[in-house]
């Protein structure tokens, strides 16, 4: 959704940080955080270190546990995987509860459930049931961008490769996705984990049926993976010969929950997946949430696992989806296909070519019409907005044709079918080809240029004609953005420095199938559609190695080292895409496959300059039968800066990249390896000169030669220390007035002394944003009077809880010295916030009580707010940013 935004108004979003955007009365006076109230993910150690209790099983001493502590709990889930994880997905009573495990021997962690979006593809063109034969090859294109194409003619289609896919279900009735269900289908089987009605806010009723007709999504994933050659269109998948299985996680509407993943991670493997394969997640920037360990684990274990990046690249970088941040998964960002398939309009009544609409299949006219132009100025900057005047006659027997610009296209659309209008094309005024949205007029976009023409011919009286041939018209439409890496998708780094997104697949533009009930085929974008292209590429892997937890290891790492690198334009000279969006660039499973050179590891993290870690090695191996000359050299790619220079907002994508470039020094730069034989090579590196305070992540390639043959390491590093980075906003700059800030009664700015007396409305709600990413935010309720100076800044002066995590104690260091009165909440792990689907937070304060739900005694307060900076120490103090609240006093 966002990168379409992007097309229609790059001036709002380029200069990004121009608006006062949001009024404060539009914030809602309720708590907006990212997880489910009272919801936790326990996980349980092994037992055998605690004695007495060898005999339970682990999830009866986890009861045992929580019942010895009085605490009053439901069990929503039980995971029961010896290695992976075992552990159980619980609701508390009172969240606070879960404090009382903390120091319970043989608990291991316990993690808040967070909710994940539906995914929504980026863009989407709806077939509108018509069978075009002539469809040309789409996915040939993918598939000769990456080596696919050769590895197929080769005979390599993933035969005996187990997939499953975590989606909406697959319509496996489809006739390219087998047509069937169970042993001997394409479609082997699978899951359905939660049931139509499922919207993650609602109890799942599961069903052992994963038929998607309602969503589509996961029909399209399972069709870039899996779609039979042969069919109407004239796709095929990656790994066609690959057996799917569907774990339907959503819904026909909604959203997921993580106990949910986890659960369908866990069935994946105990039904003996090779690979599994994501195209889900939420903008996070942490590797911590319970699916993105968990699905980090199953990789571990060579298994491979894809998942998508996020299509949130319009809001910057530090800002990759979980659970694709999950360490040892592989994380796919999306390419923009060479080709859009689009259709070819015939001229009529002069000799002209085919005029190219931006539809995926015709529009349904199969009439040849005159066209009538409702302006014959082509400069005019608002064609069709007003009603047309008297003088134009009656247009159904016509094309129309309308410039674009001013107005809506649905209003222009509207002023024409008030006339009788019943097709239409509109001309671009320069703003870009691409999808338009015209409500259900059918109506489509074409060129500048195609458009005066039309219009020149009609003003000299040429009696030009078009037809929309219903078959035979569509064509490959070479895309501008080509080759390079889609705006949309998410950049990294995570908070915490890990290499994300790691490789790119195509994802733009992609024709694939769709259930039999929205049209059965259709073109999609997004980083969920290059995800299944590297599940498929990982199934090619495994069909040629054997499917051994060795391959599914190194899978990643040979990915990375062979992929090719992505420029970040077209422009001769600009510098090559950075590594925060493309990883280590667009995979090419041939050379995955075939290279007789093995390079580990693919990816060097070097850190923040507090943890620069330089020199860094790696090893070269020669599996081939003859001796190796290599020659190293560096291939710096853009430099991003990540924050807007002056400020301490990320810059919004596309994050604007500098040539300032880190310099590399090898311990040799050309080495001979004989068959057999490996080397390891040390590479020292250097910071780029660049402004920190813009968080400068720099990045880059050694490359490796050996006459046609080319691989490379792929390096990260910040010229910058994380623990500078402010992570609270403490500008006017989102609504106008200074945040952090507590909301009062009616909405307005608490600035004096208040009363609340937690009745008919009357409580504060703490509003806040965060520019960065934490490890803790944390909420205190502290003494009126306390001597403290807010780091942020300071003024003169439950439903409120529980809340979605709880308040950790926190013993020794000078943090544990702020005295306070109770905690009222603390989060870990926190995603920053962005410019527009979440724009900020907010804690609404219901009732006076702690994060226990014990009663805050009458009195008076304030509020301290505390957020740890990245790679600070929990227990200093000095490295949390912290906010005092004006006085609040709870009176009852
Ligand atoms: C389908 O693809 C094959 C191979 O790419 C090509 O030879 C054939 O002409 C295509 N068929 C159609 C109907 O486009
Ligand atoms: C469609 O039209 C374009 C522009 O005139 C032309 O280059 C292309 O060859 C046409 N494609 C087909 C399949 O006719
Ligand atoms: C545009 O040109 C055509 C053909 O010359 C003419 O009939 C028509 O009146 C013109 N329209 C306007 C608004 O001038
Ligand atoms: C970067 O350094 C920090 C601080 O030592 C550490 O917590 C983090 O794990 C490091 N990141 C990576 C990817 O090694
Ligand atoms: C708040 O209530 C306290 C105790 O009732 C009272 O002393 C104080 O004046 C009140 N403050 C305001 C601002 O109303
Ligand atoms: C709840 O928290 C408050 C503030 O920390 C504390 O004073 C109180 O004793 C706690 N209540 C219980 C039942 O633990
Ligand atoms: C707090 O004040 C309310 C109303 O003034 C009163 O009813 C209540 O008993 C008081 N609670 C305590 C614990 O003092
Ligand atoms: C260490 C290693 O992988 N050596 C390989 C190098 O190439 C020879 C010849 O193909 C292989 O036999 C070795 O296994």
């Amino acid at each position: 959704m966002k990168s379409f935004v992007w097309l229609i108004a790059p001036s709002l979003l380029s200069t990004g940080l121009v608006l006062s955007a949001v009024p404060l009365s539009s914030v809602k006076r309720e708590s907006n955080l990212p997880t489910v109230a009272n919801k936790f993910i326990v996980e349980v150690d092994t037992l055998s270190s605690i004695p007495d209790k060898r005999d339970l099983s682990p999830h009866e001493y986890l009861y045992e546990v929580l019942k010895k502590r009085d605490v009053s709990f439901e069990v929503n889930k039980e995971f029961n995987s010896q290695g992976l994880f075992v552990g159980a997905a619980l609701t508390l009573t009172d969240a606070q509860d879960a404090t009382s495990l903390l120091n319970a021997p043989g608990i291991k962690a316990i993690r808040p459930v967070r909710k994940f979006n539906r995914p929504v593809p980026v863009k989407q063109h709806v077939v509108t049931g018509r069978n075009d034969p002539a469809i040309p090859p789409d996915s040939q294109s993918t598939h000769i961008l990456t080596g696919v194409d050769k590895l197929h003619a080769e005979g390599i289609t993933g035969k005996g490769i187990k997939i499953g896919i975590l989606d909406t279900g697959i319509d496996y009735t489809h006739p390219a996705l087998g047509g069937g269900f169970g042993a001997g289908h394409k479609v082997i089987g699978g899951f359905d984990l939660v049931g139509d009605a499922y919207d993650g806010t609602n109890t799942p009723i599961p069903d052992s049926d994963p038929l998607d007709q309602c969503a589509g999504h996961g029909t399209h994933v399972a069709g870039i993976i899996g779609a039979d050659p042969h069919n109407d269109f004239n796709i095929s998948g990656v790994a066609y010969d690959a057996s799917l299985s569907a774990y339907r996680v959503f819904g026909c509407e909604g959203f997921v929950t993580d106990d949910v993943i986890v659960d369908a991670l866990l069935l994946g493997v105990k039904d003996g997946q090779d690979i599994l394969t994501l195209s889900l997640g939420g903008a996070d920037g942490w590797t911590e949430s319970s699916s993105a360990v968990v699905a980090s684990r199953i990789a571990a274990t060579g298994k491979i696992v894809t998942i998508a990046a996020g299509n949130d690249g319009s809001s910057g970088s530090w800002y990759t989806s979980s659970p694709g941040n999950g360490i040892d998964v592989i994380s796919v960002a999306s390419l923009d296909n060479t080709v859009i398939p689009l259709q070819n309009a015939t001229v009529g009544g002069v000799a002209h070519a085919p005029i190219t609409y931006f539809l995926t299949f015709p529009l349904e006219f199969t009439e040849t019409l005159p066209i009538f132009a409702t302006s014959n100025d082509t400069t005019v900057v608002d064609d069709a907005c007003a009603p047309l005047p008297p003088a134009i006659p009656d247009l159904s027997a016509y094309v129309v044709i309308v410039r674009r610009g001013t107005c809506t296209f649905v209003q222009k659309l509207s002023n024409i079918a008030a006339k009788g209008a019943k097709v239409a094309l509109i001309y671009d005024n320069g703003n870009g080809f691409a999808p338009i949205s015209v409500g259900t007029f059918p109506a489509a976009l074409i060129q500048a240029a195609d458009g005066e023409f039309l219009v020149s011919q009609f003003a000299a009286g040429v009696p030009v004609t078009l037809t929309f041939p219903q078959t035979g018209g569509s064509t490959n439409f070479p895309d501008p953005a080509g080759g390079l890496i889609s705006s949309f998708t998410s950049y990294g780094p995570s908070n915490d420095f890990f290499f994300k997104p790691s490789v790119a697949a195509p994802g733009g533009n992609i024709l694939s199938t769709l259930p039999t009930t929205q049209g059965s085929f259709g073109v999609e974008s997004g980083t969920s559609m290059a995800t299944p292209f590297v599940a498929g590429s990982a199934a090619l892997l495994f069909s040629v190695k054997g499917k051994s937890p060795s391959v599914g290891r190194t899978a990643r790492t040979l990915f990375e080292t062979t992929a090719k690198r992505v420029p970040s334009t077209h422009t001769d000279g600009d510098p090559l895409q950075t590594v925060t969006q493309q990883g280590a660039g667009l995979i090419n499973v041939f050379d995955a496959i075939h290279t007789t050179t093995i390079v580990s590891p693919g990816q060097l993290v070097l850190n923040d300059t507090a943890h620069f870690k330089s020199p860094q090695t790696f090893t070269i191996r020669n599996t081939s039968r003859s001796v190796k000359r290599y020659k190293l050299t560096h291939v710096p790619a853009g430099t991003a800066e990540t924050v807007t220079p002056g400020t301490i907002f990320p810059a919004l994508g596309p994050v604007p990249l500098t040539t300032a470039a880190a310099s590399v020094t090898f311990s040799q730069t050309s080495v001979t390896v004989f068959p057999g034989q490996s080397i390891t090579i040390t590479a020292r590196f250097s910071l780029p000169r660049g402004d920190a305070s813009t968080f400068p992540v720099f990045s880059g390639f050694i490359q490796i030669t050996s006459g046609s043959e080319s691989l490379h390491v792929t390096y990260l590093g910040l010229g910058a220390s994380l623990k500078n980075k402010q992570v609270v906003d403490n500008t006017d700059f989102f609504f106008g007035v200074p945040i952090p800030a507590i909301l009062d009664s009616i909405g307005d700015i608490q600035e004096a002394p208040t009363n609340y007396t937690f009745t008919g409305g009357d409580f504060p709600t703490l509003l806040f944003r965060l520019v960065f990413g934490t490890p803790t935010f944390r909420v205190d309720v502290v003494d009126p009077n306390i001597k403290l100076v807010g780091t942020l800044n300071s003024r003169a002066e439950r439903h409120g809880g529980p809340f979605f995590t709880f308040p950790r104690p926190h013993n020794g260091g000078s943090f544990a010295q702020v005295k306070v009165v109770g905690p009222l909440a603390e989060f870990n792990f926190v995603p920053r916030n962005n410019e527009d689907d979440n724009a900020f937070n907010t804690l609404a304060l219901q009732e006076p009580t702690f994060a226990n739900g014990t009663q805050i005694p009458n009195g008076s307060y304030r509020f301290l707010i505390r957020a740890l900076r990245v790679t600070g120490d929990a227990k200093k103090e000095e490295d949390y940013e912290s906010w005092l609240s004006p006085i609040i006093g709870v009176t009852p």
